[in-house]
């Protein structure tokens, strides 16, 4: 059997069913190998939109992206996606093909091992026809099992040799690791003293085994539920539910997170993004870090208690201990009721409060809105209106980023793609076409800035080619406006950094989009019109907003650079 045939029979043997890419000579045979073996291909137009669009699905599917690249600038040109999948821990296999070993003066030949481990992904190689099946399965469980983005080079010579095939290949998996009994007991301590614990979870607890677990135990112990940005939306509907923490977390969760006395993290890494550079978290909290890579704890902020340990086996252990100690009081934290007392945090009013202001649309703010030009957050919130609730939100990076991310709801920790492991712009289209293709039964929306709109744009004609019914909305204030208000201030030229007036909506209809040009809401009406009329190709919204300020959680992130 040829090996691009047995590499590609493996693969979708483990379970691989979707494979983004662009197709040079070095990777024809091996991605015409995989859809004879059944799985879907997405072509797209640039290889860092492959690499994106394969991280974000692998994101929601929650199971490894494939993504096929020519040999030399096919996998320079990911780098970029490459490099967020990595940071983000996203399991992701990268078929990448590579000059053979004796092709010493090849054009195509870079050091593609050093390459991938500059980016922080895993570098892995088919060694010889004989080994190629065993190499192919190896990568495909350390991307699933391990959580990592593997880069498997694919030599010419060895893609071109014979193998045996030795039949159905192992698929394997990972156990998952419980705590210890001390840990777990130290948990328990920690939550019986506190009377006002706060939860964080983190990526390492997004599935509905880990949202299950951690309610029910904080059920038990009155904690409020709060999530990175990475995890945004696994605790809606919990009327205890704080929404993201740190930069924008809304006020009231601010507040809230600022005064636990216990905050447990749940495969959160309490960077600086969500912990506000440490600030969010008040001087009197004993903090708790549960993750299941003892690497990760204590690594952005020194922590009380590390516990090793799956987040649902934790929570599920923690919370069989803390039941053995007796019934809960009332979830109202009415101290009169039998049992250990529920934490303070739960009460009453503090639901009422919560109710009303936790979602930002709800924090009052003065319209910026012009007649010319619309206030981002006037125009989101019109958005929130008018989209179905059953949405996946995409986000580019750059100043706008925080409207969508605030003032759009989710439905669920799926309903959220947050590519900002890298900070990089201009992924934001291909990770929401991505997502779109992860979950065609929801509507996507696709969030991004104008410099990350035109750096992406040539996945344009890739969402309007499969016909993918995507909500494309460009914050578009003719600058890159992150960079004019962090100069700005100080008086700095701006040149470099602001740009004339792009009229995007014409561009995109010239890619075959439908478009309109925002400065109003009464603008939105297009939008409507295209929501009823069960679209087969995207909608781009040229919202031309105002920016006179930078964004407020702006500030913030500067501090970080
Ligand atoms: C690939 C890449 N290049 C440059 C930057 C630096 N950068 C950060 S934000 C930003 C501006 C983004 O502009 P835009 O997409 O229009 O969003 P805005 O900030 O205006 O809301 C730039 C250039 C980056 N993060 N990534």
């Amino acid at each position: 059997m040829l090996v691009t045939d047995a590499i590609a029979k493996t693969l979708t043997g483990l379970g691989a069913d979707t494979v983004f890419g662009v197709v040079g000579s070095g990777n024809f045979h091996v991605t015409n190998a995989l859809i004879a073996h059944g799985a879907r291909f997405v072509a797209a137009r640039h290889e860092c939109g492959a690499a994106s669009m394969a991280d974000a699905w692998a994101r929601i599917a929650d199971r490894p992206g494939l993504v096929s690249l020519h040999q030399g600038p096919g996998l320079t040109n990911a780098l970029t996606g490459i490099t967020e999948a990595a940071k983000s821990r996203t399991p992701m296999l990268v078929l990448a093909a590579d000059v053979s070993a004796s092709a010493v003066t090849s054009n195509f030949r870079i050091d593609v091992a050093a390459m991938t481990a500059a980016t922080g992904a895993t570098p892995a190689r088919l060694m010889s026809p004989v080994f190629a099946i065993d190499d192919a399965v190896r990568a495909y469980r350390l991307a699933r099992d391990d959580r990592r983005t593997v880069v498997l080079a694919l030599p010419l010579d060895v893609q071109a040799g014979e193998c045996t095939w030795p039949g159905a290949p192992d698929p394997g998996g990972a156990v998952a690791r419980p705590p210890s009994d001390r840990q777990a007991a130290e948990v328990v301590s920690a939550l019986a003293a506190a009377a006002r614990p706060v939860f964080i979870a983190g990526r390492g607890a997004r599935s509905g085994t880990g949202r299950a677990a951690l309610e029910k135990l904080a059920d038990g112990c009155g904690a409020l539920l709060a999530t990175s940005a990475a995890a945004k939306g696994l605790f809606r509907g919990s009327p205890w539910d704080l929404d993201v923490s740190g930069g924008f977390a809304a006020p009231i969760a601010a507040e809230l997170i600022g005064g636990a006395d216990l905050i447990v993290a749940w495969g959160c890494s309490l960077n600086m993004w969500t912990t506000r550079h440490g600030n969010l978290i008040g001087p009197q909290a004993k903090v708790i870090q549960v993750d299941c890579d003892d690497k990760a704890i204590g690594r952005h902020r020194r922590v009380q208690l590390g516990v090793v340990g799956d987040v649902a086996l934790t929570a599920n252990a923690v919370a069989a201990l803390l039941d053995q100690e007796g019934p809960v009081a009332s979830q109202a934290g009415d101290a009169e009721s039998a049992g250990r007392p529920a934490a303070g945090y739960r009460s009453a009013a503090l639901r009422e409060r919560l109710a009303a202001e936790v979602r930002w649309r709800d924090v009052p703010f003065d319209d910026t809105s012009n007649g010319d030009r619309i206030d981002p957050r006037s125009l989101t919130i019109a958005l929130d209106d008018m989209l179905p609730a059953e949405r996946t939100v995409a986000v580019d990076s750059g100043n706008f980023m925080g409207y969508p991310s605030m003032f759009l709801s989710v439905p669920d920790q799926d309903g959220f793609c947050f590519t900002q492991a890298y900070q990089s712009i201009g992924l934001g289209l291909a990770s929401a076409i991505g997502s779109a293709i992860a979950r065609p039964d929801r509507l996507t929306v696709a969030a991004l800035g104008d410099g990350g709109a035109l750096m992406g744009i040539s996945e344009l004609e890739t969402a309007v080619r499969l016909a993918l019914p995507i909500v494309i909305v460009v914050y578009d204030d003719e600058a890159y406006g992150a960079e004019v208000h962090h100069f700005g201030p100080d008086g700095y030229p701006l040149d470099t950094v602001r740009f004339p007036p792009t009229d995007l909506a014409a561009i995109a209809r010239g890619y075959g989009c439908t478009a309109v040009t925002v400065r109003a809401p009464g603008d939105l009406g297009p939008v409507r019109e295209w929501l009823a009329s069960e679209p087969t190709r995207p909608i781009v919204i040229d919202a031309k907003v105002t920016a006179e300020r930078g964004a407020w959680w702006l500030e913030e992130a500067f501090r970080g650079h």
